[in-house]
């Protein structure tokens, strides 16, 4: 008989395994055990953060089973895969996003506090990760979790940013902005996997030469090379054992070059350089909705673009001879034009590298590519100048000559007498100085191209892309936006979610259309009654954070009147600051006028360089100030801006809601996602004719939404007939009521010139047609008022609301995808033994 090395009797090795045991019991010891084993410390040396760092490692081994079986899974089947592509990532918390995924909520809240701890306290140690600045990248995120909870392969691929959006502070009421420094303690969500890291190169010139069989070839001789490391986060799919990767690219710079500059006697040149290779990964450029026309910007793209082909194409030669069948086994989806060029290095890695003939390499590209657009504003589409891409991109520049030159050809021949139509589709703009158009490359290198919602589709169909349209009707889609009900009704409103789950079971969380069945007890006062409770509740609780942050009293019955999202003119918050100052004169003029108490509260970061955002920051801090200690108020109108709005504190805001500012100027917000989270929790919407809003006022009733404003029709009306702002400020009185206390430095201790470039811009420009809309919104406040007061109207209003928006689940958008656009099927993660539930 064998000695065993520990005698069987003393082996500390419990039956259930401490890295994938769910027993309470188990995550204790495990908990124990990462403090002890990852951290270095025990209980009594040991820091919030410690604490929250060791709870963070006993998640991520309970995801490492899933997701190694996932890769083994995928692995077998040699499926097809959707990479999605994006510059951002706003993922959010991810400790209590893997608690809800695996079902391990509850059991985790008794081990943490049978260890003596509060897992709350120990939630908000997490560093909110922001590598993202608003919908676009907060939509990214919303999209991984549905691949991964309907059991879809699927690889988010982007940058691992050492700084992500910037942390917003007030000074003064202003905006200053301080670096994110969210890898500090280190991220325990990341697994790096520097054995696969890639090359990535730039700059240089391209030569002719022929290859073995005589063939005329072309090589890019690059100038400079930058290594690709990724990292990888597990993404867990709710209730399935599926565990998809978010792989993010770090740039290093290449050892062998640095080598060359060391030997060649340059060590310093050598360490800068080193310095400006890193760089590339360091931060997020802070600008949404309006591209930074910078070098860095491009060469990010670039980067993360061509590591994450190059990891693609290496998957796929696993288990494929050739990249002429690429199709079948990727579905590369483009979120907006960031990552477009990687249809000119999908075709230079499979003509150059690969020798595969131009046609051949054309329609794979075409069949891999699908591209989404996020915006209709003009100034919002990329473009680089063709000088800056040639410089860094030599080649890549010559195959998009080559792209334009075949593209414009068929053009030509498809329609021989319309020649100002090839000026208008080429994917040069011509001009003084040229520019490479990303929308058209994204445009002619996909198979399918969509908007995010059905008016944004409609508009890009008959506007921005309308001769992209004419060409190939059969390539565009709509895809409406959606969010996931995981972190944004069941983490965000625990309260909530009980209650629907006591009445529903937990299916509606897979389900988001079940909450429908609710319907049959809206006319049930008890249940109603449970309804304003929770209502109740979650604005005490916002009420509290208000007071710990911002020392501002607000009282929990009043309306909670918000908009939070990126600040942008086209969003308009000044619109509703106008509303503000509308009641303040009012009671001004007649202290005793009836006015229903209402809190206004705002959140959102402003592009560092984007002066009128800032200033409208401003404008509600000054405006608050005042008001907020006006005595003739006497408390019924308060306005607070929540600084650094970011995922997590959209997590609180969102449930506490009775009315949802979704305002922008009509035909301008591409969707918005917003809307969605703030409905979804019982908030009643106003909002214009725009994006999402309609098909939201759609499933929830026209009854159930407050409605006002021009339709995207009337604005382009009213622009081409002359739109003169000034004409409604002299004929309204309340406007020029509004317009002239700005003026007169009310708000500003009687700084006339503070909100001058605001007030001027709105009187002699209004890009976004404020006064032109101001009467209805104003109006249509009125009418909010009114039915707030109506309580039981108002709960029927706000259930209906809630129940009613089973449409924008990102389950439904994501299957739509993948049935319609990416034709890829679910493979379910089979795991033995393994039912979290029954553990
Ligand atoms: I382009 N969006 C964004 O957040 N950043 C951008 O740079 C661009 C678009 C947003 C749109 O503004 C929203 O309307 C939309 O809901 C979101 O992208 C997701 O599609």
């Amino acid at each position: 008989m064998t000695q065993s090395l520990i005698p069987i009797n003393e082996c500390p090795i419990q039956i259930e395994d401490d890295r994938t045991g769910t027993s309470v019991e188990t995550l204790k010891r495990a908990f124990a055990d990462n403090l002890f084993y990852e951290l270095g410390k025990y209980e009594t040396i040991a820091t919030k953060e410690d604490f929250y760092m060791a709870l963070a490692y006993t998640l991520r081994d309970r995801l490492l089973s899933r997701w190694l079986k996932t890769v083994k899974t995928y692995e077998d089947h040699s499926v097809k895969i959707v990479y999605y592509l994006s510059a951002e990532f706003l993922m959010g918390r991810h400790l209590g996003n893997s608690l809800i995924n695996l079902h391990l909520y509850d059991r985790v809240r008794q081990a943490v506090e049978e260890s003596g701890l509060n897992l709350d306290e120990l939630l908000e140690q997490e560093p909110d990760p922001g590598l993202g600045n608003g919908g676009l990248g907060r939509l990214a995120a919303c999209f991984l979790d549905s691949l991964a909870t309907l059991e879809i392969p699927a690889v988010g691929y982007g940058i691992r940013y050492e700084f992500g959006i910037f942390h917003q502070t007030m000074q003064d009421g202003w905006q200053a902005e301080i670096p994110d420094k969210w890898l500090r303690f280190g991220n325990p969500w990341e697994i790096p996997r520097p054995e696969e890291s890639v090359e990535v190169k730039f700059g240089g010139h391209t030569e002719i030469y022929h290859d073995e069989k005589g063939r005329e070839r072309i090589r890019w001789i690059p100038a400079k090379t930058v290594i690709g490391i990724p990292y990888d986060t597990p993404v867990p799919g709710y209730d399935t054992n599926t565990v998809n990767p978010l792989r993010l690219w770090k740039a290093e710079a290449s050892d062998a070059f640095n080598f060359e500059a060391f030997n060649a006697g340059n060590y310093d040149g050598a360490v800068a350089d080193k310095m400006r290779s890193e760089t590339i990964s360091k931060v997020l450029y802070p600008n949404d909705n309006t591209p930074q026309g910078k070098q860095l910007r491009l060469e990010q793209q670039y980067f993360f673009v061509a590591c994450s082909l190059r990891d693609i194409v290496k998957r796929h030669l696993r288990h494929n001879s050739s990249l002429y069948n690429l199709n079948e086994t990727a579905a590369i989806q483009l979120n907006d034009t960031h990552p477009a060029i990687a249809i000119a290095e999908l075709m230079r890695v499979l003509l150059d590298e690969h020798g595969i003939d131009w046609d051949s390499a054309w329609r794979v590209t075409q069949k891999t590519f699908a591209y989404t657009n996020h915006t209709l504003l003009p100034e919002a589409l990329e473009k680089w100048s063709v000088g800056l891409f040639g410089y860094l991109l030599p080649r890549h520049l010559e195959v998009i000559y080559e792209i334009n030159r075949r593209f414009l050809e068929d053009v030509h021949r498809w329609y021989p007498d319309d020649d100002s139509l090839l000026g208008r589709l080429s994917l040069i703009e011509e001009g003084p100085e040229k520019f490479v158009r990303m929308a058209h490359l994204a445009c002619v290198g996909s198979h399918a191209i969509n908007g995010v919602a059905a008016l944004h589709t409609d508009l890009l169909k008959k506007d921005t892309l309308r001769d992209f349209y004419k060409l190939w009707p059969e390539k565009f889609f709509n895809k409406t936006n959606g969010v996931t009900p995981r972190r944004w009704i069941l983490l965000s409103n625990p309260t909530l979610s009980q209650f629907y789950s006591s009445k529903l079971g937990e299916g509606w969380l897979k389900d988001l259309d079940q909450l429908r069945q609710l319907e049959s007890q809206i006319d049930d006062p008890e249940f109603c009654e449970q309804w304003r409770q929770i209502k109740l509740y979650n604005k005490q609780l916002l009420a509290d954070y208000i007071w710990k942050f911002n020392g501002v009293e607000v009282d929990p019955h009043s309306i909670f009147d918000i908009q939070v999202k990126r600040i942008h003119e086209y969003k308009r918050q000044h619109l509703d600051v106008l509303h503000i100052i509308t009641l303040y004169n009012r009671i001004k003029q007649n202290p005793n006028i009836n006015i229903y108490p209402r809190t206004f509260i705002f959140g959102g970061k402003a592009a560092p360089g984007y002066f009128m955002a800032k200033l409208i920051i401003k404008l509600i801090n000054a405006v608050g100030e005042v008001v907020n200690k006006d005595p003739d108020v006497r408390g019924r109108l308060k306005v607070v801006f929540l600084a650094n709005f970011n995922a997590s504190l959209g997590q609180r805001i969102y449930p506490a809601a009775d009315l949802s500012e979704q305002i922008s100027t009509a035909g301008k917000e591409a969707s918005g996602t917003g809307n969605m989270k703030f409905a979804m929790n019982g908030s009643l919407t106003i909002g214009t004719l725009d994006g999402a809003n309609i098909e939201i006022r759609e499933e929830a009733g026209f009854e159930n939404f407050f409605l006002f404003g021009l339709t995207a029709e009337e604005v382009y009306a009213l622009k081409s007939k002359g739109y003169k702002p000034l004409d409604y400020y002299h004929r309204n009185p309340e406007l020029k009521g509004v317009i002239d206390r700005i003026s007169s430095g009310y708000f500003s201790h009687g700084n006339e010139e503070l909100f001058k470039p605001l007030v001027d811009s709105l009187m002699y420009h209004d890009e976004y047609m404020l006064f032109a809309d101001y009467q209805a919104y104003i109006d249509c406040q009125r009418q909010v008022s009114m039915a707030f007061q109506d309580t039981q109207k108002w709960t029927r209003m706000s259930i209906l609301n809630a129940i009613r928006m089973g449409k924008f689940s990102s389950d439904r958008t994501i299957r739509e995808y993948c049935n319609e656009i990416w034709n890829v099927k679910s493979i379910p993660v089979e795991m033995e033994g393994y039912n979290p539930e029954a553990a």
